[in-house]
């Protein structure tokens, strides 16, 4: 079914061995083993990013300028295919090929801090490296992705239209959702203050887009679909979404989600020992708030995903988005609860706002 495209990328498809791969939720990923040489296939969801050409043409941006300033920096960027095109287009489907980057593996669950430190360190190192790169010449490859505002009012607005059973099946998680609203408010806040400025963000640095060696030291990081202008809460806030409980999105045992406070820790030196300089102290403020931000908005967007009748996110079994709700409001709360305890294990050297 994938001779054609493998063909555009001038691979034969005759003598390669093709597997699904990974466990993402938006795209279609595929490993090519053509002799030697390893590939990533992806089929992009365009269902999600309406134009894949801007993520091409983001990639492009960045790898020149990288190219430029950090000659040896590991950036996974997209091959071209026979006609010099960076995606092969079948009817409604776009594909990309990258290198598959020898000796890697990725982890779906954090086990030890030092995967949070490195991974943070990754996602440090990847925006502090591009932080003189003018993010404004980036493409929103989704607009308002992580615009917390928009998305209360897409929840706002699937309450209205969501049927009935859905609703009531819903209802603790509904209320959980207007209780933490000022969440928002700070949101609301933040995007006007100056001194919080939009830089090169990846946007999802969940555990698995980060590719760790043999060793386990961090290689590079993966899936740039969503890097665009942003602020850094987005990235701190994911890690601290995936990296903190030992149980992750998945679980549907609430009881085994727990806020590991030795790798909040972890995530702070990591990302600092890259971003620290870089940061404004308005922004070094909200590292604790990132979390409630990220934690939060992917809640409130697996309910409103739960309400619409499951049209986003890939589901496996009937109720699996309002579980993964139940699972990331539960995480909200041990993360709330251990703001003081954070804060005494980084000696109170900082004071986090809320
Ligand atoms: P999704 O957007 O669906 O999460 P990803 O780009 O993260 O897709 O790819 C899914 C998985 O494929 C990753 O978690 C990783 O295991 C693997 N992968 C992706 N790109 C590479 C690469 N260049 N080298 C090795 N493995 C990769
Ligand atoms: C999606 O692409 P993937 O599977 O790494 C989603 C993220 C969510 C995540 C939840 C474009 O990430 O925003 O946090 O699932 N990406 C998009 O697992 O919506
Ligand atoms: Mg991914």
């Amino acid at each position: 079914m994938l001779t054609n495209i493998l063909n555009a990328f001038g691979l034969n498809a005759d003598s390669t061995a093709v597997e699904p791969f990974g466990s993402g939720l938006i795209n279609n990923t595929w490993k090519i083993l053509a002799g030697d040489n390893a590939y990533i296939l992806q089929r992009i969801n365009t269902n999600v990013f309406k134009s894949p050409q801007d993520i091409a043409d983001n990639l492009v941006l960045l790898q020149d300028y990288l190219h430029k300033t950090a000659p040896g920096y590991l950036f996974p960027a997209p091959l071209l295919a026979l006609d010099r095109q960076y995606l092969v287009i079948d009817g409604d489907d776009n594909y990309r090929l990258l290198p598959f980057i020898k000796n890697s593996h990725t982890v779906d669950v954090v086990t030890q801090s030092a995967e949070a430190y490195e991974a943070a360190k990754q996602f440090g190192k990847f925006s502090r490296l591009l932080n003189d790169f003018d993010a404004g010449q980036l493409k929103y490859t989704l607009p308002d992705f992580h615009n917390l505002n928009l998305r209360v009012d897409q929840f706002r607005s699937a309450l209205k239209t969501a049927d009935a059973e859905r609703l009531n099946k819903a209802a603790i998680e509904i209320k959980a959702i207007e209780e933490y609203i000022d969440i928002a408010n700070t949101y609301r806040q933040l995007v006007n203050n100056r001194e919080i400025p939009l830089r090169v963000i990846h946007h999802d640095t969940k555990i698995n887009n980060v590719l760790f060696n043999a060793d386990d030291k961090g290689l590079c990081v993966i899936d740039l679909d969503t890097v665009m202008p942003g602020y850094y809460i987005s990235d701190v806030g994911d890690m601290m979404r995936t990296y903190l409980s030992p149980a992750n999105e998945e679980e549907q045992n609430l009881a085994k989600i727990h806020v590991r406070e030795d790798h909040f820790v972890a995530i702070y030196k990591g990302y600092m020992e890259e971003m620290g300089e870089v940061l404004t102290p308005a922004e070094k403020a909200l590292f604790f708030y990132a979390g409630k931000f990220m934690i939060y908005m992917q809640a409130m967007r697996f309910l409103t995903d739960h309400l619409n009748g499951d049209i986003y996110y890939q589901t496996k079994y009937a109720g699996h988005n309002l579980l993964r709700a139940q699972n990331q409001l539960t995480l909200l709360n041990k993360y709330m609860a251990a703001k003081a305890k954070f804060e005494q294990l980084l000696d109170n050297q900082i004071q986090f706002i809320d």
